[in-house]
């Protein structure tokens, strides 16, 4: 039986990677005097590596231009995903990242069902204190009994250890939950820890259905979300 949602933040939640995330990289790049900037296609494709620093370093590893020394990129790594956290938090004080259509009236609907409601996600913390109270109000922590962020995990997603930490703090069996994703690295995370995942997906992961052998279902762009929607698909 359906008894409590995990949600995904970026790409989920809102299209955060294309409003926010990409945007204050590159501002970022700019900030520190680096000729640097990921357009649409070369940020879809940094994607498949989850964490903003870990992309930054995948990114470094492809180019003549970054620094030879791996301390000197772990240095400048740094530096730069605390500049594009920083233009990140301001992007959303700005209102420049809405909600996706749906996915609020589905918290608060699934709160007074009685659901119980975590925040599972790969991203910074600051990037979630930055965000939710701007799209639910000061008091949005009161709809999320647990909220695991980049730093709780040694191992970010597609990993499943933020889905087992979630499971194990709510008290629950995997089968009780339900992921709410919207990127294959989010849902192989959440299939690893045997969690159904309901794919919605975003702008930069634009799959069409579930990929084989995954548990759970796909959810269309168009599709209407409620409650008993999904206790229906996660009872099937
Ligand atoms: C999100 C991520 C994050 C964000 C940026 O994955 O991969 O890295 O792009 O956040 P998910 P940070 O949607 O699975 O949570 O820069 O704070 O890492
Ligand atoms: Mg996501």
């Amino acid at each position: 039986m359906l008894k409590a949602l995990l949600w995904d933040v970026d790409g989920t939640i809102a299209e955060t990677e294309r409003d926010g995330h990409r945007v204050a990289f590159n501002l970022a790049f700019a900030e520190l005097g680096l000729d640097w900037g990921w357009d649409e296609r070369r940020y879809g494709e940094l994607l498949q590596v989850t964490g903003g620093r870990e992309r930054l370093l995948a990114d470094m590893r492809t180019r003549a231009d970054a620094p030879a020394s791996t301390a000197e990129r772990e240095t400048l790594a740094l530096r730069l995903h605390a500049a594009k956290n920083r233009h990140y938090a301001a992007l959303v004080t700005q209102g420049r990242i809405d909600a996706r259509p749906g996915v609020l009236g589905l918290m608060r609907e699934a709160a007074a069902a009685g659901l119980r409601q975590a925040i599972v996600t790969t991203t910074s913390r600051s990037n979630v204190d930055a965000l939710m109270p701007r799209l639910l109000g000061e008091d949005w922590r009161t709809l999320f009994e647990v909220v695991l962020c980049g730093e709780d995990v040694a191992r970010k997603k597609p990993d499943p250890e933020v889905y087992d930490r979630a499971l194990a703090r709510l008290r629950l069996a995997p089968g009780q939950a339900l992921a709410i994703e919207d990127s294959t690295p989010g849902g192989q995370a959440a299939q690893a820890a045997a969690v159904p995942v309901m794919l919605r997906p975003s702008v930069y992961f634009p799959a069409r259905e579930l990929p084989e052998g995954w548990r759970g279902w796909f959810c269309g762009p168009q599709q209407a979300l409620s409650v008993p929607v999904l206790r229906e698909h996660h009872a099937a």
